[in-house]
């Protein structure tokens, strides 16, 4: 945790530059009818939760280049993801990864409290093999031809819903590597009657007030074909799984030109959108830091999301999925949170009422405008002053640089080895 003197010091330095900007946006806010204590109230209640395994160094298939200081194990990451929360106010949750977080459930919880966290939905891993398991992942998990290979991966699931239980998680998010490498290798339709059969084995042991997220992807590590490729086929699993399966919309793992904001308006129309997995990119699943490479189609996301708030029986479970190569992971991830908070608060200041007027009257031009006035206008003074009504920094990333935290860490925690890939 870092020492609140700190955080009190830093914002002490920065303090009545927020105040004079704040004050001037304020003002401009008001010229546009819109109140700015609305608008920071709003994206105070905003939370995103951070994925355990994004607080440790990622890498590629050729290389990892390990930081200072880096995760020991699930308590250690607890306690990044405590700095994290501490800070930017806007990562009350954190995602957990089984088998990669396996830890006694009261002892994760008890740390988890220290730092005034809770736990959002549990991923479930059956694309990689671990040590003791008698069955082999090589040829697919929910989807194998082998039915003890199946069973092994559907008991592996079951097992992450009784452990999220434990901690008070809600959710689950199934995300399968199961595919094929060669035009032939596999019968699609039989793969996915069998990856059907084995999602409803888990979904009757779904607790009543749970749901089950189903995650897409195109490719990788299936190149030819993936049984979960889309949102269309998402959207199946979903309609024949129940009322408690949703999809996932995780922004990396479309074709490039896809337009994701507007999947996210069909999942919401019919009642399966359950959540999201949060990260930007160039070229494919690149799991680069939100909002670094296109903000805007991030903002396009959230106009989606702002627009129909209000949608009965919306929940929606926000969460971020990348990797970090170059930087270090909880300043990546404190940036992350702050611009995907960012996107939300700028589409809060999209004048829906004159965004429906241009709509009806074919006015695209205008249309374009009012939603590009809520992209343009610099929200950080609403969101640093939500953080500090809280607690936490007005800047976030120099108040960790200022603490020392990293290197303190860096005594305790050995660093690990750099040999290998390590794909996150
Ligand atoms: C797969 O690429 C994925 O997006 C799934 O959500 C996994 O659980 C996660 O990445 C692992 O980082
Ligand atoms: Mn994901």
């Amino acid at each position: 945790m870092i020492d609140k003197s700190v955080i009190e010091a830093e914002n002490e330095k920065r303090m009545s530059a927020l105040l004079a900007d704040y004050d001037a946006l304020g003002e401009h806010l008001d010229r546009r009818g819109i109140s700015i204590g609305a608008i920071k109230d709003k994206a105070a209640r905003f939370g995103v939760a951070i994925p355990s395994w994004g607080t440790g160094t990622g890498g590629t298939r050729f290389a990892r280049f390990p930081g200072e200081g880096e995760p020991r194990d699930i308590f250690d990451k607890l306690d990044d993801c405590g700095v994290i929360h501490g800070l930017t106010c806007a990562t009350p949750n954190v995602s957990l990864h089984i088998p990669w977080d396996k830890a006694n459930p009261d002892d994760m919880r008890a740390k988890a409290d220290q730092h005034g966290l809770g736990f959002d939905a549990m991923n479930s891993n059956t694309f990689q093999d671990q040590p003791d398991q008698a069955h082999s992942y090589k040829y697919g998990s929910l989807s194998h031809v082998d039915a003890a290979t199946r069973q092994q991966a559907i008991a592996h699931n079951i097992d992450c819903i009784e452990i999220g239980e434990k901690l008070g998680s809600k959710a689950l998010t199934v995300w399968v590597g199961d595919g094929s490498n060669f035009p032939g290798q596999v019968n699609m339709t039989r793969q996915f009657e069998r990856y059907l059969d084995a999602m409803k084995e888990v979904y009757k042991n779904l607790p009543d007030d749970w749901r089950i997220f189903s995650e897409h992807k195109i490719y990788e590590p299936a190149f030819y074909s993936t049984v979960v490729q889309d949102w269309g086929t998402s959207y199946l699993i979903a309609t024949e799984l129940g009322d408690k399966a949703q999809c996932l919309v995780d922004l990396g793992h479309h074709a490039p030109t896809v337009n994701v904001e507007m999947i996210v308006a069909r999942l919401i129309q019919f009642g399966k959108l359950g959540g999201f997995h949060f990260n930007d990119s160039k070229y494919g699943d690149d799991d680069l830091d939100s909002g670094s490479v296109d903000p805007y189609r991030l903002f396009l996301v959230f106009n989606e999301l702002v627009e129909w708030e209000d949608t009965p029986g919306l929940n929606l479970s926000h969460m971020i999925d990348q990797s970090h190569n170059v930087t270090d992971p909880i300043e990546s991830l404190m940036v992350s949170a702050t611009e995907i908070q960012r996107s939300y608060a700028q589409a809060l200041l999209v004048d829906r009422s004159a965004l429906a007027g241009f709509q009806a009257d074919n006015d695209a031009l205008m249309a374009t405008r009012t939603l590009k006035a809520g992209f343009r206008t610099d929200v950080e003074p609403i969101l640093a002053m939500a953080r500090v009504e809280q607690g936490g920094a007005i800047d976030p990333v120099a108040t960790y640089r200022a603490s020392g935290y990293r290197a303190s860490v860096a005594s305790v925690r050995p660093k690990v080895s750099g040999a290998g890939g390590g794909i996150v």
